[in-house]
This record gives structure tokens, C-alpha cells and sequence, in this order.
């Protein structure tokens, strides 16, 4: 498959994408932008918007070609494009970079972020643990992200009704490859199974998995809902994403671009906050009127999901002891963050 995807980038460019290089007036660029989502997905009309604006600044130098996820393989694929420079951007999940980037691995926590997705926006927009220090740690890959964004508020599907953490007791549950997403299901007593979204609709389908963790517009997006039952509205964490660069090649750019890319970047924080809120909201309501997929809808009560932060809580303990490379110091300023915010 890598070969395969190796030779379709070559074939679409390769290099540095840059013609003409030299910094003379008439030059042109060619960025390749990877997402792991598809067509009127968040991820893909983010790079589709990014791209957009990139050639009006840039009056029509700047060409961005934007990839559907599939077209270049799996997630982890991805990344490894993105490292080598085959790709030069790409929005990518933590939850993928995980075996490599350990510190990434902190929005695999749950109950961290405030439960209002725009706090955690806020938080994400303004925070130097994740825009200093653990961009740092990316870097070390040769990975720059330049934004951490939210997709919503997460939610689970699953085949039975989940209320409370006995029912996840054996329960087989998909998540995506970091091995801290998967302790954090193993605290509640599930089996889970890391697994790419582009196997998921079948998974559920057969009951290879019998439930999933995402954002309310990928749930319905994908029709994960169609082949569940129950959707249990817990908000245990947010889907955050990441605007990422090569390293090198972002490093590599004149400061014209470089100034171009960063305030881009800097707009897209609301442009996407927005789009996310309107997709989540428009599947919600599609979700619950579509009579030909019923899916009952499970509210938690506070009792309930405080059951859920008791099991949670001991995986920060974890993290700072088994998975930081740094004790836990990015943990501990986003948690002083998060508290000096009001949270
Ligand atoms: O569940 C997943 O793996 C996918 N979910 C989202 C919201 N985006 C892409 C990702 O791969």
C-alpha cells in the first residue's frame, strides 16, 4: 500500500513542492494537504476552506491539493507521509500518534477539558503546554502542529445501553491506536480493540465491536448510528484535532508564506469552531428523526458520569507514571491552565 501511495505522490508532484524556487516574483506552490476524514466532513472542508483562502491571499501562487482520507492510506500512513515530506500538511488526531509522540497522549484523558466545547476551545486556542511544550515533542518526529481544534464533544454508540461503568464490564469497544485511549476504556472494565474508522461501519455491523467513541457529526456521517442502537450522550472528552505541518519544509518557507500560513492558520480556529457546532447540531436532529435507524438517546445524570470521573481519575496517575517522558509536567501546566481559566 505505502508503495502504491509513494508512487501516486510522486506522480502529483513530490518534492518540495515549490517551483521556481528562489523567491522570485511569478513563483509558484504546490502543497499537498491530507485529512482523515471525507467530502463535507469537518476535517476535509477545513482543508478545502484553508486552501481556499491560501490562493486568494497569495492571488492564485499558492495551490493547495487537498486529500480525502482513503486516497493515501490508513491514518497511521498518513502521519508517516507527513513525516518523510511526501505530504507537506495534514490535519491529524493524536489518538493516532500515539505509539510514537507519548505526551500526545494527553487528550486521551477524560473529564479533562471544561464540559463547554467553547472553553475548550478557548483553551486549546490559548494554551502554551500544548502550543509550546508539546508541540515541541511532536517536533522531535518532525511533526508541527500549529493549532489544536476541537470537533465537538464525544459521545459513545453502542449495541446495548451504557449508563453507567458496569455496563462496559467485557464490553468489546473500537478506539483509535494511542495505547492510553485504550487504558482509559480498560479503566471502566471494556475490552477495547484499536481499529481505523475506514474498518468501523463493518465492525459494527457484524459485532466484531459492539460500540465507539466520536463527535455527534461523525456518528451520523459515517452512519455508525444506523448499525447501533444507543447513543449515550456523555461528553467524556473532546475530538481535538491538529493543523500539521512538516517540520522542515515549514521551517524551509520564506517569511511571506510562513506569515501567511500562521495567520491562516490563526482565522481557521473560528471558522471551524462554527462548522463543527453546525454539523454537530444538524446530526443530532437527523440522528433522532430518522425513524428508519431508531437510536434511543441515553442523557447521563450527574451521578451517573461522576461514576465514570471516579474509574477516569486514576489514568492521569498513569499518564504522569507510565507514559510521560517529562513526569507529567505538560499534564500539570494544562491542568493550572484549565483551573486559571475558571475551569
Ligand atoms: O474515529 C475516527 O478515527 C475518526 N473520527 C473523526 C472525528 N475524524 C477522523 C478520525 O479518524
Amino acid at each position: 500500500m505505502l508503495l502504491v501511495v509513494s508512487i501516486v505522490l510522486a506522480a502529483c508532484g513530490g518534492g518540495n513542492g515549490d517551483e521556481n524556487a528562489g523567491g522570485s516574483e511569478g513563483q509558484t506552490y504546490n502543497w499537498k494537504f491530507v485529512t482523515e476524514e471525507v467530502d463535507g466532513q469537518v476535517q476535509y472542508e477545513y482543508a478545502e476552506e484553508f486552501a481556499k483562502r491560501m490562493k486568494e491571499k497569495s492571488d492564485g501562487a499558492v495551490n493547495i491539493e487537498v486529500y480525502e482520507f482513503g486516497g493515501l492510506g490508513s491514518e497511521t500512513d498518513q502521519v508517516e507521509q507527513l513525516q518523510n515530506g511526501a505530504v507537506e500538511m495534514a490535519v491529524m488526531s493524536p489518538g493516532f500518534t500515539g505509539n510514537m509522540v507519548k505526551e500526545g497522549q494527553i487528550f486521551a484523558l477524560h473529564f479533562l477539558f471544561p464540559d463547554s466545547v467553547e472553553k475548550t476551545q478557548q483553551i486549546l486556542n490559548d494554551s502554551e503546554a500544548l502550543n509550546k511544550d508539546l508541540r515541541g515533542k511532536y517536533e522531535e518526529h518532525s511533526i508541527s502542529p500549529l493549532s489544536y481544534w476541537t470537533e465537538g464533544a464525544m459521545q459513545w454508540t453502542s449495541s446495548k445501553e451504557i449508563s453507567e461503568p458496569a455496563d462496559f464490564q467485557n464490553f468489546k469497544m473500537r478506539t483509535q491506536t494511542s495505547p492510553l485511549i485504550l487504558e482509559s476504556y480498560k479503566a471502566y472494565g471494556a475490552d477495547p480493540t484499536p481499529m481505523s474508522w475506514s474498518e468501523l461501519y463493518t465492525a459494527l455491523d457484524r459485532g466484531t465491536v459492539e460500540g465507539q467513541e466520536n463527535p455527534i457529526f461523525f456518528i451520523g456521517d459515517a452512519s455508525f448510528y444506523e448499525v447501533q442502537d444507543y447513543m449515550t450522550i456523555s461528553n467524556h472528552n473532546n475530538y481535538v484535532a491538529m493543523t500539521t505541518v512538516n517540520t522542515d519544509w515549514y521551517e524551509g518557507l520564506n517569511d511571506e508564506m510562513k506569515t501567511m500560513v500562521d495567520e491562516t492558520v490563526s482565522e481557521m480556529q473560528e471558522w471551524v469552531f462554527e462548522e463543527q457546532k453546525s454539523q454537530n447540531e444538524k446530526w443530532l436532529e437527523e440522528i433522532k428523526n430518522d425513524d428508519e435507524n431508531p437510536t434511543e438517546i441515553v442523557e447521563l445524570t450527574e451521578e451517573q458520569r461522576e461514576m465514570f470521573k471516579e474509574k477516569a481519575m486514576p489514568v492521569r496517575d498513569f499518564y504522569r507514571s507510565d507514559v510521560s517522558t517529562v513526569d507529567g509536567k505538560i499534564l500539570d501546566k494544562l491542568q493550572e491552565e484549565i483551573k486559571a481559566a475558571g475551569e
